[in-house]
């Protein structure tokens, strides 16, 4: 007689499940202040005369790409809210406050007004925890959250309708190394995904990171001086473009692979794990990613990518 295992029974009890949430796409979406600026849009205070048209016209595509599929939430990946005990999330329904750059206030001083969904942070956060991650929920009302989480968040969905959770960067590679670092993203990429299944719920996942970042010390004096724009060096392109080349014909598994190599050469924003978090919770695609755009900001690398997880699921 056939017995089932529990392995077997969870499956089955998942398959019944009709309220079995999904990822409908993941996205590599780059942050850089810049594009927010070039924008112009009323929550930011300082005024640009346009600039980065190769990428901000990439978001425009990404934006067309996903009109018309249905989620719930976004769930964002940030390497710029660094915590170096653990991974934190958003935890309180909303946030509001003014967002500065530290490193740019000329161009970031941005009024933002987000609401999160609690209830599928704590769900990630509890897996995450089961899972033996060390995580926290962060529930003070006077955080000021980071640049990164607002630019992504602006330039993937301007109308900030929809409810994010926001998860931190343990920036496990500066205590450790790269490989420790992708051991634990691919972990928490992994319950990410459980917990997004079992909420019920619709998600789209964004990484928030640049490729190559190695960036010019100086700002040109008109700083949306598009002649002065390019990448920092030939080494920095064909980097970039080998993981572009991987995201295009589906081989993400090679960018785990060579993520060492990638991120001490490049000096990549992926030391941050957001981009092999997001592979994680993509199960590392075979399938063929969508480049929306790629461009230089002070030198740094961006692309905008984007899995389109809804062609590829079963009717
Ligand atoms: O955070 C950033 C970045 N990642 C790349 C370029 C310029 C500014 O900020
Ligand atoms: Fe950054």
């Amino acid at each position: 007689m056939y017995i089932p295992s529990a392995y077997d029974i969870g499956n089955i009890l998942l398959a019944c499940n009709m309220a079995q949430g999904e990822i409908v796409a993941g996205c590599l979406a780059p942050h850089p202040p810049h594009l927010v600026y070039a924008e112009n849009p009323e929550q930011n205070e300082p005024v640009a005369e346009g600039g980065w048209e190769q990428l901000r016209w990439g978001y425009e595509r990404l934006r067309e790409s996903l009109k018309d599929v249905d989620y719930d939430a976004i769930v964002i990946l940030s390497p710029h809210w660094q915590t170096y005990v653990g991974t934190h999330f958003l935890g309180l329904e909303n946030f509001q406050s003014l967002s500065v750059d530290p490193v740019f206030p000329n161009l970031f001083r941005y009024h933002y007004d987000m609401n999160v969904d609690v209830d599928l942070a704590k769900q990630i956060h509890d897996k995450a925890h089961s899972a033996g991650l060390a995580v926290k929920m962060m529930t003070n009302p006077d955080f000021r959250v980071d640049y990164g989480t607002i630019t992504t968040g602006h330039m993937f969905r301007p109308e900030w309708d929809k409810p994010l959770v926001v998860i931190s960067s343990n920036r496990s590679r500066a205590y450790y190394s790269v490989e420790v670092m992708q051991e634990m993203m691919v972990e928490l990429g992994r319950v990410t995904r459980e917990a997004i299944i079992e909420s019920g719920k619709k998600v789209v996942v964004l990484a928030s990171n640049s490729l190559s970042h190695r960036h010019f010390t100086t700002e040109s004096e008109i700083p949306e001086d598009m002649s002065k724009e390019h990448i920092t060096s030939h080494a920095m392109h064909l980097w970039d473009m080998r993981i572009i080349d991987y995201m295009k014909t589906g081989q993400c598994q090679r960018i785990i692979d060579e993520m060492p190599e990638f991120t001490e050469q490049a000096i990549a924003e992926t030391d941050g794990g957001a981009f092999t978090w997001l592979l994680s919770t993509l199960e590392v695609p075979k399938y063929p990613a969508i480049l929306h755009g790629y461009g230089t900001i002070i030198g740094t690398g961006n692309a905008i990518v984007e899995w389109p997880v809804y062609r590829y699921k079963e009717a």
